[in-house]
């Protein structure tokens, strides 16, 4: 069952594995710091590894200049080595080995910001995965740790701040405008976790006191400007201490932890040793820039790279194929961090419906199309574009259902078993499962496959009740559809967590076969293992409604057929407020289904009452928290009804959402109303659980209301945008106000407003991401406004967040549009890939996975994205990060 990607040039994998021929103790390194051109001088010390069947010296090099090369005090004759691509090779090296090596690099022409680059005048790096070949010749690969001392020298005036891993040891100046600092990370790392930062920069900081009495120094580094953005990070840092010292009795092992903002960055963050590197999209926020979905995800980044430094930094990844060894586990403990700072048992929820949504709507795409691979992929091309929604968000899964199957405790069991074992090591996915396994004498050997097989597992449920015996059985077959290389798969060891609801909604006692009863407990995991499974209960004194696969125990597909009655009750009463939330979308989904199918046959569209008095049940239902109110009166997006289909008729769902949402409005009008009023957060602007719930339920109540075109609440959305004295809720009235199907005059209102916006905002290039991206997915706008946007002085696409903020939110965010039937979209598309693949390749290879389903669209759908993806396919200088996007999708 191997994941066969030959017909993919240049493939890695996973079984050619072969440890490193030599380890490396230290890592010493001097850097002249210049923006035209650094010059980098190492010096290894290296020794052989005699458990290796690499005899020769093996060292990663990209985009240098090299200047020396001198083994042991001796300078290498070009004879005395090879380079083949990135990789050199020095046969017949002695046992011993200090390499010191010179290089010169130019940070100011790389704008594939991965190595050493410039942003906004300030040097920045970024290593993983393979960037640290980009500044100096070195094994970088994760199993190779070193201990590195680092001097940073520059000039003084311009370059004022100079940070690097681990602890500053010594500063000065060096006479002549230029000074230096010296940064030595006491603990063993993978080169990817290098860092340096230099430039003109400001702090917010502060002594923290750890649980064990020792005080560390925490600093948050923002350009000019920006200090008044910085509390909340520094609030979601100190908060991520304290939470893991708490939950798994993890302590920061630095005496100084530093976090910088930068706006020009591939992704949100990076977990380098003491020295995080952030998307300003990640550290900056006050109330009038940022919305409380952006204080969520401080909060949540903030706390993911930090606990990193456990798993991640100080257990790594022997190899790129075990990524979601520390993703997963990463992403499940942010998880966890947001969940409990929440606290209440609603606010989890809450939290873990918004992370499901993302997995099915992402990853279960993902799992479905060209790209699809194991949470422990078998080979790569780039490995770049392995940082998936699988590798993290299905990774995270995984993980959670360790804790769902050992308890609480038992996973604390297993995680304080895996850092015994393995501190200080480079592991792989069977260490962590290993470690699980034997902290809790569970055997997890069919568990592996959740790391080895790609694909969604499907769930098929059939029930049936004897009332004259009193039993009830549940039986659960899997299945798993193909994905690439891999045709046929194995049962996967499947967490069904259970209940049984009475006819009044009530859990009942659960005597399971097999299963040991507990009083008072009205859940079970039940295992499902095999390929079909039955479990019988018994004492069941009246037919019951299964509450299946609490609070999403498992990353599947759960097909079970229940009527529009039994979805009423589960969604009213069941004690799993996930099941609650679930009821109702499936409610949703089935109506959406009907009306698009309504709208593709051309006959008339109705919503039936029976859902929208459920829906206004929920609406009204002061006892339930508004977040979660306004969770259940969200429908299932365009992209998830999308998924319900063989074939997917864009503009048909777009209709079908829209009417539903529109009859919604019609007749919820009062109860929206008097919701909207009742949730209003006067005062002082706070992002506490508490608030951030009544904003999402007031805005969500607003954008209903202005589905139903009536000028008092366009008055209404217009009054809330130019009050609002916070970003939420000024955002959610200009998406509302942008997106109204009103008169010629409320559409010159609408350009008004966003004018205003953006002057107002021009200097706060975040704010204007966000203006960029609520036009982007705006259902009036078309490619050619795209097109026109993309000519706006604010548009580049040299800054990352920019690009994605307008051209990835139109391709993946405004199906309707995008999608349109001339193939212009696709155009746009493959333009935007080929030029970004000059300036930045991975920015460029995300975009490109936009068309990864083509084969889900109708026919002449189809024949336009292949034609795009072949005029990519095509062009000249294509990264190995976009080859290997569009060969996939066009081998589908
Ligand atoms: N580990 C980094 C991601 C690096 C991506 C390299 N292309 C951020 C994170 O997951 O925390
Ligand atoms: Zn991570």
């Amino acid at each position: 069952m191997r994941n066969d990607t030959a017909a993919t040039p240049q493939a890695i994998f996973r079984k050619d594995y072969v440890a490193p021929g030599y380890w490396v103790d230290t890592v010493e390194m001097g850097f002249d710091l210049d923006l035209d051109a650094t010059h980098v001088a190492t010096r290894l010390t290296m020794r052989r590894n005699p458990d290796s069947a690499e005899k020769d010296l093996v060292l990663f090099g990209a985009e240098l200049k090299t200047l020396q090369l001198r083994l042991n005090g001796v300078n290498l004759k070009k004879s005395a080595y090879t380079i083949d691509g990135e990789t050199m090779r020095i046969p017949n090296a002695p046992d011993e080995v200090v390499l010191e090596i010179e290089t010169l690099i130019k940070p100011s022409k790389n704008t594939s910001l991965s190595g050493l680059y410039a942003s906004n005048g300030n040097f920045i790096t970024q290593c993983e995965a393979e960037g640290f070949r980009k500044i100096t010749w070195f094994p970088d690969r994760p199993d190779v740790m070193a201990k590195y001392t680092v001097v940073l020298r520059a000039d003084k005036k311009k370059f004022p701040v100079l940070l690097g891993n681990g602890n500053l040891i010594e500063q000065g100046d060096l006479g002549d405008g230029r000074h230096f600092a010296k940064w030595e990370d006491p603990f063993k790392k993978p080169s990817y976790l290098f860092a340096l930062v230099a430039g003109s920069l400001v702090c917010q900081e502060e002594k923290y006191k750890l649980g064990s009495g020792r005080e560390v120094l925490l600093q948050v580094w923002v350009e000019k400007g920006n200090l008044d953005k910085t509390q909340h990070a520094m609030d979601s840092l100190k908060n991520s201490i304290r939470w893991d010292e708490e939950r798994f009795g993890l302590e920061l092992d630095l005496d100084r932890f530093m976090i910088v903002a930068t706006s020009d960055f591939n992704m949100g963050a990076m977990e380098n040793k003491g020295l995080n590197i952030f998307n300003t999209k990640y550290v900056l926020a006050n109330p009038s820039i940022a919305t409380d979905i952006d204080y969520a995800g401080i909060e949540s980044v903030v706390g993911h790279e930090y606990f990193h430094n456990w798993t991640g930094n100080r257990v790594t990844c022997r190899d790129w194929f075990q990524l979601s060894l520390k993703e997963g586990l990463t992403v499940f403990r942010d998880q966890e961090f947001s969940a409990d700072l929440v606290g209440t048992s609603t606010g989890r929820a809450v939290k873990r419906i918004e992370d499901v949504r993302v997995l099915r709507q992402v990853q279960f795409s993902e799992d479905a199309g060209p790209m699809a691979h194991p949470v422990r992929p078998d080979s790569f091309v780039e490995i770049n574009n392995f940082y998936t929604v699988t590798i993290y968000e299905k990774g995270s899964e995984v993980v959670r259902m360790y804790y769902t199957l050992l308890g609480h405790d038992g996973f604390r069991k297993g995680m304080d078993l895996y850092f015994a074992r393995h501190d200080g090591q480079a592991v792989e996915c069977d260490d962590f499962r290993a470690a699980m396994s034997d902290a809790n004498g569970r055997d997890l050997t069919q568990f592996e496959r959740w790391y080895s097989q790609a694909g969604t597992p499907r769930v098929d449920v059939q029930t049936h009740y004897d009332a004259a015996a009193q039993t009830y059985e549940i039986t659960l077959s899997q299945r798993c559809p193909a994905t690439p290389g891999q045709p046929e798969k194995l049962p996967f060891h499947i967490p069904v967590a259970m209940g049984l609801l009475n006819s009044a909604g009530q859990d009942m006692p659960l005597h399971c076969e097999g299963y040991e009863a507990q009083a008072g407990v009205n859940s079970l995991v039940l295992e499902l293992s095999a390929a079909s499974q039955t479990f019988r209960f018994t004492q069941v004194i009246e037919q019951p409604v299964a509450s299946l696969l609490r609070n999403f125990s498992a990353p599947v597909v759960l097909n079970i057929s229940y009527s529009d009655e039994e979805l009423g009750l589960l969604l009213a009463h069941d004690s799993d407020p996930f099941n609650r939330w679930e009821a109702g979308q499936r409610l949703a989904t089935r109506r959406l289904v009907r009306l698009t199918k309504a709208v593709q046959a051309g006959e008339p569209l109705a919503l039936d009452s029976m859902f929208i008095e459920a829906l206004r049940a929920t609406l009204n239902n002061d006892t339930l928290d508004p977040a979660f109110r306004e969770l259940v009166l969200t429908l299932p997006s365009e992209a998830m009804i999308a998924e319900e289909f063989e074939v997917v008729d864009p503009q048909a769902i777009h209709t079908a959402r829209q009417f539903a949402r529109a009859q919604i409005s019609q007749h919820l009008r009062a109860d929206l109303l008097s919701a909207y009023e009742q949730h209003l957060t006067p005062g002082k602007f706070s992002p506490d659980a508490v608030s951030m719930a009544k904003r999402s339920l007031k805005n969500l109540a607003l954008s209903y209301l202005l589905e139903w075109v009536d000028e008092s609440t366009f008055e209404l959305a217009k009054t809330q945008f130019y009050d609002a004295e916070n970003m939420t809720d000024r955002l959610a009235a200009l998406a509302g106000i942008s997106n109204f199907r009103g008169q010629p005059q409320q559409q010159k209102e609408a350009a008004k407003a966003l004018q205003h916006f953006y002057k107002e905002f021009k200097k706060e290039a975040l704010v204007i991401d966000k203006w960029f991206m609520l036009q982007a997915t705006a259902h009036t706008t078309d490619v050619a406004k795209v097109r026109e946007l993309m000519t706006h002085k604010a548009f580049t696409l040299g800054n990352p967040n920019r690009a994605r903020s307008l051209t990835f939110n139109f391709c993946n965010a405004n199906p309707a549009q995008f999608h349109v039937a001339d193939g212009s979209g696709y155009a746009l598309w493959a333009e935007l890939v080929i030029a970004l693949n000059k300036i930045n390749p991975q920015v460029a290879a995300r975009l490109a996975r936009s068309l990864d389903r083509w084969k889900k669209y109708p026919l002449h759908l189809q024949e336009k994205m292949h034609a795009a993806l072949e005029k990519v396919a095509a062009a000249k200088k294509l990264s190995k990060d976009v080859a290997e996007v569009v060969t996939k999708a066009l081998a589908a």
